[in-house]
């Protein structure tokens, strides 16, 4: 496809939305159109499974039936927003993507490997992200981040009420994704402060994906 499709991942309150922000304006000043987007979400279809699984309404019924939720607003998101966005030669920039899934619902949630990548290959039906961006976070400093950011009559989400050690294999998770494929991720410091974060950030995108599609 003509587009380049650039997803961040990460513990809770690591940063992904506020980086996602910052590199679509480097982008974009560089001359790229750039849609940034999140996962789950992204289209309404998505957005309204968003809204029932992050209630926490199937908890109960598992992880794997939270595994076919997440895979259905990934298919939707991906035929109304991701594919044609691509196709017509844009960045897009997504807020958490497969990897999720592999950590959330295979490592934490026990959903074995193999049909957590079948199920991944039907819902992207080959949309594959070019880069991968994994923020690496202490998950107390995470946590920290996004309580202070919540409202005091706000409730915590679905996962952000999980204990501090699944918060700890979420992080090694990752990181384990980044060392099984360097080619598509990068491990990022999201302990630096937002500007430090988001230059590095830079760095890996024009090192890695700038040179092959000037404007
Ligand atoms: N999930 C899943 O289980 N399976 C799946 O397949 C998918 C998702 C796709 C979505 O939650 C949940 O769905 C997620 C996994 C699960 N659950 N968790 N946890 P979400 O979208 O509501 O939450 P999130 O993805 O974790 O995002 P977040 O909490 O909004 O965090 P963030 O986007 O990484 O951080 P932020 O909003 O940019 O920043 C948080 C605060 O920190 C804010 O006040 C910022 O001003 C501050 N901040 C940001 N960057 C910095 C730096 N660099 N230094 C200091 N302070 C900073």
């Amino acid at each position: 496809m003509a587009g380049r499709f650039i997803t961040l991942e990460g513990g809770e309150g690591a940063g992904k939305s506020t980086l996602a922000r910052a590199l679509a304006h480097r982008l974009e000043g560089a001359g790229h159109r750039v849609v940034v987007t999140r996962e789950p979400g992204g289209s309404p279809k998505a957005e309204a499974i968003r809204t029932a699984i992050l209630s926490g309404r199937f908890k109960e019924q598992g992880a794997f039936a939270e595994a076919l939720m997440f895979s259905a607003a990934r298919i939707d998101h991906i035929d109304s927003l991701i594919r044609p966005a691509l196709q017509r030669g844009d960045w897009v920039i997504c807020d958490r993507f497969i990897d999720s899934t592999r950590v959330y619902q295979g490592v934490l949630g026990a959903v074995a490997a193999a049909t957590l990548q079948e199920l991944e290959q039907v819902a992207i039906d080959g949309v594959m992200p070019d880069l991968t961006l994994i923020l690496d976070l202490d998950p107390s400093i995470g946590l920290a981040r996004a309580a202070k950011r919540r409202a005091p009559d706000e409730a915590v989400d679905r996962f952000e009420g999980e204990t501090l050690g699944f918060h700890q294999r979420l992080r090694e998770a990752y990181l384990a994704i980044a060392v099984a494929e360097p080619a598509r991720c990068a491990v990022l410091d999201a302990g630096l402060p937002p500007e430090r974060l988001a230059e590095a950030a830079w760095s890996v995108v024009s090192e890695r994906l700038t040179h092959t599609q000037e404007r």
